[in-house]
């Protein structure tokens, strides 16, 4: 038994004067405790809104009459249009109805702390003022003004982290050729024309940094063969040299394993936190910084015909499965070529946010379930003024009224209702309780019960 103890605190102790693994590995110097303080508002945020907005609203998922299947902002790829056509789209793009302001209301009242919109999808058209082409909304559209510029104040005046996604592949761009026979379209580049493209995306997020000053900068369409690791880790430098607090997700590079999202275990890849895509880990993973990004029904970027909501509860369920797990929640909205949040969309997070009134100590700030399952629902815990709080999220009202919760890491001190603070009485049975509750669920979506321990 003597080694191992020895072993134990010699990792200890090295581990308090060792940089982190990350630190040594190359593509990131900071400290654990730099890295901490860098990843803090991010890691307690829990909620946020991914917004897809292009040219691609105004097709909104049909061609020449014609629906064309898949996700609304691939339909160039999808329905294989021209360069020169689809160029077309920005002379009908004028989003009048555009309001910032009320976009950061919506976000802020839903519960979320930050947004994460579209600066540049894989076509290429840019929704930013940049000289590096005429291929942007300031001068190609009829609207002729900056998007992101206003939303990123509005997003600062309300309290919200304002954050871009940035494509790099790139189907407008000359030195990109679009391989079309390949359904995911992975893009080659042009005989010698890749330090240009390189140059290109530089620029143009130095002008994005410049204009908005984004917190987080998530990166996409990083899997054509051109775009290596250490391109990624190019890039990565670059953004955290222009702004060293900013937060940088793991698409940047070659690491996410598929719709899976999570970094290959291979070697050490550059990026700040994993980005599963459309689904939610089996189980939470300790340490690994991570982001499930979902819709709200089957597309991305607007379509007109896709009328196929998530339900509320099924929108609040996902929230706190992922906070339950130790990931965030990036929710997507898709509006309209006019700038309209689509009302199923708007009804859905007023829900979420009617919950999140109520409820939202559970979420922020939140570490993931001290519980390996519940049969019952979710839970999430924290540490205040000393002590574990733990939030029983109650998805399955138990018939019999009574709750079981084996397996406790400490003795409880008591447990109420989050909503309403009504005081509920335990009984301690074999390592964990039993809380009694109402007969009736006051929330059918999901109750919380806050169980104190007494450490
Ligand atoms: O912006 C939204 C979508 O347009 C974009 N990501 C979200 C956030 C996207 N969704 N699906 N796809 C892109 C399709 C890409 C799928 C794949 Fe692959 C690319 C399959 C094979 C190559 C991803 C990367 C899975 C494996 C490698």
């Amino acid at each position: 038994m003597r080694l191992p103890v020895i072993a134990v605190a010699l990792v200890l102790a090295l581990s308090l004067v060792l940089p982190s693994r990350a630190a040594e590995s190359g593509w990131n110097r900071e400290t654990k405790a730099e890295r901490n303080a860098r990843m803090e508002w991010w890691r307690d945020a829990r909620f946020g809104m991914f917004i897809h907005w292009g040219l691609y609203a105004v097709p909104a998922g049909a061609w020449n009459g014609k629906e064309v299947p898949g996700i609304g902002e691939w339909i160039m790829n999808s329905a294989n249009i021209p360069v020169d056509e689809y160029e077309k789209l920005a002379g009908k793009f004028n989003p009048v109805k555009y309001d910032p302001a009320q976009w950061a209301r919506i976000a802020k009242d839903a519960g979320m702390k930050y947004l994460v919109i579209t600066s540049k999808h894989h076509d290429g058209f840019c929704l930013f003022a940049t000289d590096t082409t005429k291929y942007d909304v300031v001068d190609a559209t009829p609207y002729g003004e900056d998007l992101l510029k206003p939303l990123a104040e509005e997003c600062r005046k309300q309290g919200i982290k304002f954050c871009t996604y940035y494509s790099i592949m790139d189907w407008h761009h000359p030195a990109q050729d679009r391989a079309n026979e390949k359904q995911y379209n992975p893009t080659r580049i042009r005989e010698g024309r890749k330090q240009q493209y390189m140059t290109y995306m530089k620029e143009q997020l130095k002008d994005l940094l410049e204009s908005c000053n984004p917190e987080v900068l998530w990166f996409d369409g990083e899997w054509p063969d051109w775009y290596t690791e250490q391109d990624g880790r190019e890039i990565y430098a670059y953004l955290r040299e222009l702004k060293p607090e900013i937060i940088v997700n793991n698409r940047v590079g070659k690491g996410r394993q598929g719709m899976e999202g999570l970094n290959k275990a291979d070697q050490d890849y550059v990026g700040d936190f994993g980005t599963p895509e459309q689904q939610i880990p089996a189980t939470g993973l300790a340490g690994v910084d991570w982001e499930s990004c979902m819709t709200m029904n089957d597309t991305w970027g607007y379509k007109g015909q896709d009328r196929n909501w998530k339900s509320a509860e099924t929108l609040i369920r996902n929230l706190i499965d992922i906070a339950s797990k130790g990931g965030n929640y990036l929710l997507n909205v898709g509006p309209t070529a006019e700038g309209e949040i689509p009302a199923p969309s708007v009804e859905r997070l007023a829900a979420v946010g009617r919950w999140m009134q109520a409820n939202s100590e559970s979420i922020y700030g939140a570490q993931a379930s001290p519980f390996e399952k519940s049969p019952w629902g979710r839970s999430t815990q924290k540490r205040i003024d000393g002590k574990t709080r733990i939030y029983l999220h109650v998805f399955e009202w138990p018939k019999d009224g009574k709750l079981p919760v084996p397996g406790l890491p400490g003795a409880p001190a008591g447990a109420r209702l989050l909503a309403g603070g009504k005081a509920l009485s335990l009984t301690v049975q074999d390592g964990g309780v039993v809380i009694a509750l109402p007969s009736e669920s006051p929330d059918k979506i999901a109750t919380v019960v806050a169980l104190d321990l007494q450490r």
